[in-house]
C-alpha cells in the first residue's frame, strides 16, 4: 500500500518539533529498514535520513523555554540545503556530497591542558549529557541568517566533563581530517583542518552549544554531525561542525579563516552591524526563507548574556 508521509520540510514552522510527529517517523523508519511496510520506491526520504542513528531515541529533547525567538524558525528544507561546509565545497548545495561522512563510530580527543587526555566515544559522552533543545538565531558572516532549533548540550558541560587545568585559557577545536571522503579537502590552499577556538570563559558561557541533534532529529551530516559548536552571538564561522578534537591550551588558536585571510576574519568574530567587513557591509541580513533584509542586532541580539565577556577589551579587534 503507497504511504504517502509528509517530509520534514512540509510541517508548518509551529510544529518543528511536536513529539508526536518525529515519533512517528520515527517508527516509520523502522518499520521501512524492517521492509515490513514499504516497498523500494514507494516514495524516497532523503539519502540520510533512512540512516538509523543510534541516538535517534534521544530526540525530540526537551525544550529550554529560555531562549526565545523574535522571528520565525527557517524551514528545515533550507536550514538543511543550504550551507556552508568547505570540506565538501565552497558553494552552498554539499547536502549529498556530505552524506560520504561516516558518523559512527565517531571518536573525539581531549588533550591539552587536562587533568588527564582522553579520548571518548560520542555516544558514551552522550550517556553523560543531558541533550535540550533550543531556538537559536544564527547570522553568517555572508549577511544571511537563520532561526534553528538545535539539540545538544551545554559546552560548559563538556569543559567540566574534560577537567581543564587552571593555566588553560582557550579552547581549540579540529575538524576530521579525511580528503577521500571530503574533496574539499584536496584543495590544497586551504589550511585544514578546519580550527576553531573560543576562549574559557566564552566556553562556558551559557549559550555556547554543543549540537548533536536539529529539528528534533539527529542533527544531518551537511549540518555537522554528529557534533558541532554553536554560538549564536558570533559569525556563523566560529560554529566548527563535525569536531573530532577539543584541546585546552594557554595560546590563543589561529583559525581556519584567520590562516587564509586574517584581514577579514578574526578570533573574536562577534556579530556587530556597525564593523562593516572590509568587503561589505554587516547592517542588514537576508533571512533564509524570507524576502526582505532585516537588522543585524549587535552581539546578534545575545549582548545581555554575553556582552559583560568583552568588558576591558576594547582595544582588542573584537568584532571582526
Ligand atoms: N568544519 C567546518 N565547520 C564550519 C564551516 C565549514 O566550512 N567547515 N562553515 C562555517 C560557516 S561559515 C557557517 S555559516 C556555519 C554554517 O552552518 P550550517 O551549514 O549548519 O548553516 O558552519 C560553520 N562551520
Ligand atoms: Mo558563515
Amino acid at each position: 500500500m503507497p504511504v504517502r508521509r509528509r517530509r520534514g520540510w512540509e510541517l508548518c514552522e509551529s510544529e518543528a518539533t511536536p513529539e508526536g510527529v518525529f515519533l512517528r517517523r520515527r517508527e516509520l523508519l523502522k518499520a521501512a529498514a524492517a521492509g515490513s511496510i514499504l516497498g523500494p520506491g514507494l516514495f524516497s526520504l532523503p539519502a540520510w535520513a533512512a540512516e538509523e542513528d543510534p541516538s535517534a531515541e534521544l530526540y525530540p529533547a526537551k525544550q529550554n523555554p529560555r531562549y526565545t525567538l523574535d522571528r520565525p524558525l527557517t524551514a528545515e528544507k533550507l536550514a538543511t540545503y543550504y550551507n556552508n561546509f568547505y570540506e565538501f565545497g565552497s558553494q552552498k548545495t554539499i547536502a549529498d556530497e556530505a552524506q560520504a561522512l561516516q558518523v559512527r563510530p565517531w571518536t573525539i580527543k581531549i588533550d591539552g591542558l587536562v587533568d588527564k587526555e582522553m579520548t571518548v566515544d560520542l555516544d558514551d559522552l552522550l550517556k553523560k549529557m543531558t541533550l535540550e533543545e533550543r531556538l537559536y538565531r544564527h547570522r553568517c558572516v555572508e549577511a544571511w541568517s537563520m532561526a534553528v532549533p538545535w539539540s545538544g548540550f551545554p559546552m560548559a558541560a563538556f569543559v567540566d566533563f574534560a577537567k581543564p587545568l587552571s593555566s588553560a585559557k582557550y579552547v581549540r577545536m579540529e575538524t576530521f581530517l579525511d580528503p577521500k571522503v571530503a574533496p574539499g579537502q584536496k584543495q590544497v590552499w586551504y589550511p585544514w583542518p578546519y580550527i576553531e577556538g573560543v576562549t574559557i570563559a566564552e566556553a562556558g558561557n551559557e549559550l555556547a552549544f554543543l549540537v548533536t541533534g536539529m529539528y528534533g532529529k539527529p542533527v544531518p551530516k551537511q549540518d555537522g554531525a554528529p557534533l558541532r559548536l554553536v554560538l549564536p552571538w558570533k559569525y556563523g564561522f566560529k560554529s566548527v561542525k563535525s569536531i573530532v578534537r577539543f584541546s585546552f591550551t594557554d595560546k590563543r588558536p589561529v583559525s581556519f579563516w584567520e590562516t587564509v585571510q586574517g584581514d577579514e576574519y578574526g578570533f573574536w568574530a562577534n556579530v556587530n552591524p556597525d564593523v562593516p567587513h572590509p568587503r561589505w557591509s554587516q547592517a542588514t541580513e537576508r533571512v533564509l526563507g524570507v524576502d526582505a533584509r532585516r537588522p543585524t542586532l549587535k552581539w546578534n541580539g545575545y549582548g545581555e548574556f554575553v556582552a559583560h565577556l568583552y568588558d576591558g577589551l576594547e582595544k582588542e579587534r573584537l568584532f571582526a
